[in-house]
């Protein structure tokens, strides 16, 4: 029996990850790496440094850790800019009458997101009040596909790990999931994950899984 669904964020509950897209594109584009959005899909549900290490795979310089901050700096300013022109408008009402209908079965519901940036993100899309527990890139010292921050939101729910669904976008999310014993559903670019327990092809299917 399952209590308790805990999001993803980028991805899931709303399109942020196509803004991660662009403000990383701006930086690769900078530095003369190549960069497109197949490269992108490794970036999802990892943290922001090692998103860049990542983008710099394919760099031929060799960085200093300062130099990195300052990337990754950079990054994010570019980001949050993107953030800032949200509103409650890019929360679907897709995705906004599902949450509702599943608090409305008894269901508790967290946020477990990589990003620093959750609060923000939460706010402009009008969500930041809405949530039983909220766990994300700032409370965490290991990023997906480690399980942390799907336990960190479970306990504050106090939920038993097995009674959890998660509901992810990224393979390494549904890895972190598994991981702590939770079960997964798979949606978007993560939908082909072989040892997903769900497959959802919008999320709406959320209400048609049994609880
Ligand atoms: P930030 P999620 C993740 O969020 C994103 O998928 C990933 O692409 C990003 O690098 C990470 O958050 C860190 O984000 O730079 O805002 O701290 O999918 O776990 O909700
Ligand atoms: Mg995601």
């Amino acid at each position: 029996k399952m209590k308790a669904i805990i999001f993803d964020l980028d991805g899931v509950i709303c399109s942020t990850d196509h803004y991660h897209y662009l403000a990383w594109k701006s930086l690769a584009d900078d530095l003369n790496i190549p960069f497109d959005e197949k490269d992108n899909e490794r970036l999802r549900g990892v943290s922001r440094m090692e998103s860049l290490d990542i983008i710099l795979e394919k760099s031929k310089e060799n960085y200093s850790l300062k130099e990195k901050e300052q990337f990754a700096d950079r990054k994010n300013k570019l980001y949050q800019q993107y953030l800032l022109k949200m509103s409650t408008k890019d929360l679907s009402k897709e995705v906004k009458e599902t949450l509702e209908q599943l608090r409305k079965k008894g269901l508790k519901l967290a946020i477990g997101s990589s990003s620093k940036n959750t609060m923000l993100i939460l706010k402009q899309l009008g969500l930041d009040t809405f949530f039983d527990a909220i766990s994300d890139g700032n409370s965490i010292q290991y990023s997906k596909p480690h399980p942390e921050v799907f336990m960190k939101a479970a306990d504050l729910l106090n939920i038993p790990y097995k009674e959890c669904l998660v509901v992810e976008d990224a393979i390494s999310g549904c890895f972190a999931a598994k991981s702590a014993s939770m079960n997964v559903a798979a949606l978007s670019s993560a939908y082909h994950c072989t040892f997903a327990d769900y497959h959802l092809n919008c999320f709406k299917e959320l209400l048609d899984i049994k609880y």
